[in-house]
Order: C-alpha cells, then sequence, then structure tokens
C-alpha cells in the first residue's frame, strides 16, 4: 500500500455516495447496490484513496435529472411508493405504468433517492472533467444503461450516462460511449441516436429471443436515413457465450483504435458494467479480471478526459476485483499493487480466494465453452471497418 502515490501530471477524481449503496431492490434480486461499498472498501484498503480527489457525491435535482426524462415519468418516480408487501411474480402486475414495479424493476423505500444519487455521481464526474479538474473520473455507481426518456427498463430507472454526456457536450464537439457490459447500451444508443456529436460503441451478448434487452445487432448502426446526422454512429459488437480475454482484447483495441482515428472524440465515457466477467450470475463471458481492465488501459492511452462509470455486475466479490483493478489502473498504480488482497480488507472472506485476480478454473470450475469462432470476429470487424468509411470527424 506505500508504493501508492498521486499520478504524476493528471488528476482522478472518484465518486460515490455511502446513502446510495444502502438500497435493497429486493431479497433475490440480482442487483445488489451493496456490491459498491464492497468495491470501496477493497479500493480503500489498497490505500488508493490517497491516489485520488474523493467527493462524497451529491443528489441530481429534478431539472438536472428533466435533462434527459420527461416529467410526466419523474413526477410518477417522485410519488410510487412501494406496495405494503411485495410481490414477486411478474404476471401479477397488468399494467405497469412506466415500467415500473415488474420484478426488473421493482418499487423500493428510497428508490427515488438512489436513482437522484446515482445520477448526481454521474453528473459530478463530468462536471470535474468540464472543469479541467479532473483528467479521469471515476462514479462506479453510475452506468445504468437502459433507462428511456419515460421509461424503466432492465434494473435501471434513471439513465445517468445519457445526462453525464448531455453536459459533457455542452463544453466538447464529440463524446465517444463504449460500453462492456455484457448487455446492450441500448438506452444511450436511443438517446443520441439521431445525432454525430455522440458516437455509442457496445459489446454485448446477443440473443434475440433469449437474452436481454435483445437489440444491438451487427446492423443496428442508427437511422436508416443517410440524411439524418445520427447515420453510422451507432456500432454494436454482438458476441455470443464464453469469449475469452485474448479474443476480446483483439477486438476492443481494432474497433476502438479505428474509431477514435476516425470520430476524432474529444472525451470519452466508458461504462464499465462487470457482468461480462466470467462466473457472473446473469452474465455468459469467459472475461478475467485482467481482460477486462484491458479494456481502461486502451481507453486511457488515448489521453483524452475520461469518465469511468459502472453499471451490471451481479457476483459482488468479482464486480469488486475488477473496480478496484480498473481503479488502480485509471491512478496508474496497477504495477505496484500486490495480487494478494490486503489482509486488513473488510468481508475478506466475501472473496473465496485471497488474489485479485482468480483463475477461470478459480472461479468456474469448468470454463464456459466459447462460442465465437475466430472468422465470425473477423468478419464484425470488418463490418465496422465498413461503416467507419461514412463517419467523419
Ligand atoms: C430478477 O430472482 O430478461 C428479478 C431478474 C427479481 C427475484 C424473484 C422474482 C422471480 C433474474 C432477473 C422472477 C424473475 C423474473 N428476482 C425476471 C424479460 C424478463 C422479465 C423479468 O446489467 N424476468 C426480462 C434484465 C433481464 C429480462 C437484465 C441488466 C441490467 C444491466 C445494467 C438487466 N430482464 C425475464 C426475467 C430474481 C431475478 C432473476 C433477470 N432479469 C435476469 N435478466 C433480466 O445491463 C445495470
Ligand atoms: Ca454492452
Ligand atoms: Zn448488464
Amino acid at each position: 500500500e506505500s508504493a501508492i502515490t498521486r499520478p504524476k501530471g493528471y488528476n482522478v477524481s472518484f465518486h460515490c455516495n455511502p446513502d446510495m449503496e444502502k438500497h435493497h431492490f429486493g431479497m433475490t434480486h440480482p442487483m445488489k447496490p451493496w456490491r459498491l461499498t464492497l468495491s470501496k472498501s477493497l479500493i480503500y484498503s489498497y490505500g488508493m484513496s490517497f491516489a485520488m480527489d474523493n467527493y462524497i457525491s451529491r443528489a441530481a435535482t429534478y431539472e438536472e435529472l428533466a435533462s434527459f426524462h420527461s416529467t410526466d415519468y419523474l413526477d410518477f418516480l417522485g410519488t410510487v411508493l412501494p406496495e405494503p408487501v411485495p410481490r414477486d411474480l411478474e404476471n401479477q402486475n397488468p399494467d405497469l405504468k412506466f415500467n415500473l414495479g415488474g420484478s426488473d424493476c421493482p418499487l423500493f423505500d428510497g428508490l427515488y433517492d438512489y436513482c437522484s444519487l446515482s445520477a448526481g455521481g454521474a453528473l459530478d464526474a463530468a462536471r470535474k472533467i468540464t472543469s479541467k479538474q479532473s483528467d479521469i473520473a471515476i462514479a462506479w455507481g453510475g452506468g445504468l444503461h437502459h433507462a428511456k426518456k419515460a421509461e424503466a427498463s432492465g434494473f435501471c430507472y434513471i439513465n445517468d450516462i445519457v445526462i453525464a454526456i448531455l453536459e459533457l457536450l455542452r463544453f466538447y464537439p464529440r463524446v465517444l460511449y463504449i460500453d462492456i457490459d455484457v448487455h446492450h447500451g441500448d438506452g444511450v444508443e436511443e438517446a443520441f441516436f439521431s445525432t454525430d456529436r455522440v458516437m455509442t460503441v457496445s459489446f454485448h451478448k446477443y440473443d434475440p429471443h433469449n437474452f436481454f434487452p435483445g437489440t444491438g445487432a451487427l446492423d443496428d448502426n442508427g437511422p436508416k436515413n443517410e440524411h439524418n446526422p445520427g447515420a453510422h454512429h451507432a456500432v454494436n459488437v454482438p458476441l455470443n457465450d464464453g469469449i475469452t480475454d485474448e479474443q476480446y482484447d483483439m477486438l476492443f483495441n481494432s474497433i476502438i483504435g479505428r474509431i477514435v482515428e476516425k470520430f476524432r472524440p474529444s472525451a470519452i465515457v466508458l461504462q464499465c458494467g462487470a457482468d461480462s466477467l466470467a462466473g457472473d450470475r446473469l452474465g455468459r463471458f469467459n472475461l478475467q479480471v485482467q481482460g477486462h481492465g484491458a479494456c481502461v488501459k486502451f481507453c486511457k492511452k488515448f489521453g483524452l478526459p475520461l469518465i469511468l462509470f459502472g453499471g451490471g455486475g451481479y457476483t459482488p466479490r468479482n464486480v469488486a476485483r475488477a473496480w478496484t483493478y480498473e481503479t488502480s489502473i485509471a491512478v496508474g498504480c496497477q504495477d505496484n499493487i500486490s495480487p494478494v488482497l490486503p489482509q486488513h480488507t473488510p468481508w475478506r472472506d466475501q472473496f473465496r480466494q485471497d488474489t485479485l485476480f482468480p483463475t477461470l478454473e478459480q472461479i468456474l470450475g469448468e470454463p464456459r465453452q466459447n462460442r465465437n469462432p475466430q472468422k465470425r470476429l473477423q468478419e464484425i470487424v470488418q463490418h465496422i471497418s465498413e461503416q467507419l468509411r461514412f463517419v467523419q470527424a
């Protein structure tokens, strides 16, 4: 831990709020805000807080939420109350208003506070970037990419990412959004579908009938009308079960490398959903902490203003490992931290193994079968290269 010092020549800020982490979606719901507490405790155990500017994020105001969301939706979100007897089975709610109250997006105590704290952290991160007080801003409580203008979806109620990007667009001509959550970043894609100032790129498991949300095909690239400025500005990387670190790294580097060259973004927003890790309760990939973190390393290399958001991640011990490693990459101490978890880490037994980098065998026993033939990955890169011929900075 003594090896952790402030990065030279740049600033990293870290945005969180313990009040957000105490909320509960329900006993057996996969989304556990407590994973943020576990992540933070590992990050602090490594001494990384001394290398960053640490902020308790505030709640976003109604007006800030309304920069993207409809006031009808916000007014309803602000007044609905959880039912006295929680209902779990989906078919028992015939008409959900704004998709609120089903099993994916339940109504729980303090829901509005939870949402405004997530968005507040994302906005604080964006403002540290635009005021040039930070070069990299981290908000692991953000990244809720499925929320729509007037609809909750897939555990997401308020789209903190869209709100943060709208803030960046007040200062920067072009923003690149990259999403490595195992699910398609549909809410962010839709929000910026008709503009050429935001390019959205999502890597995800794609199986239209069997995996949520079912969108994000390779040829879903924005409005089909060539006169719409958003045409060609949505990039989708549909993947299958079992993709490995090596394959993901090859894809990520060649696709993001080409995009940065062509689109010339002024800032990058990276959604680091940790459900793309091996062993995730909802995920299907074979990514390790190293492979997930390699995406953060690659993005940092461009030296552009960078925001790191969280997102999915349903096996809390692995979420905490990934976001800890990625925080270390942001501050540049990744080669100085011990791969053995610090002795004094709170809840150390939660981690099962005492390493930051468990092997696939340790995580899964038997790794998931890889259903991504190399030839298909080459076709994906080829399609995207051709798509980028239509993109100009
Ligand atoms: C659960 O155990 O695929 C919710 C959701 C609640 C508690 C008990 C209720 C049992 C898995 C998921 C009934 C659950 C039925 N509980 C859920 C089409 C579906 C309708 C809802 O990472 N049922 C919907 C959403 C996805 C669907 C993924 C990812 C978010 C993010 C960013 C969102 N929805 C089928 C499923 C459980 C539950 C167990 C669940 N829901 C798994 N996948 C979904 O991208 C944060
Ligand atoms: Ca994704
Ligand atoms: Zn996800």
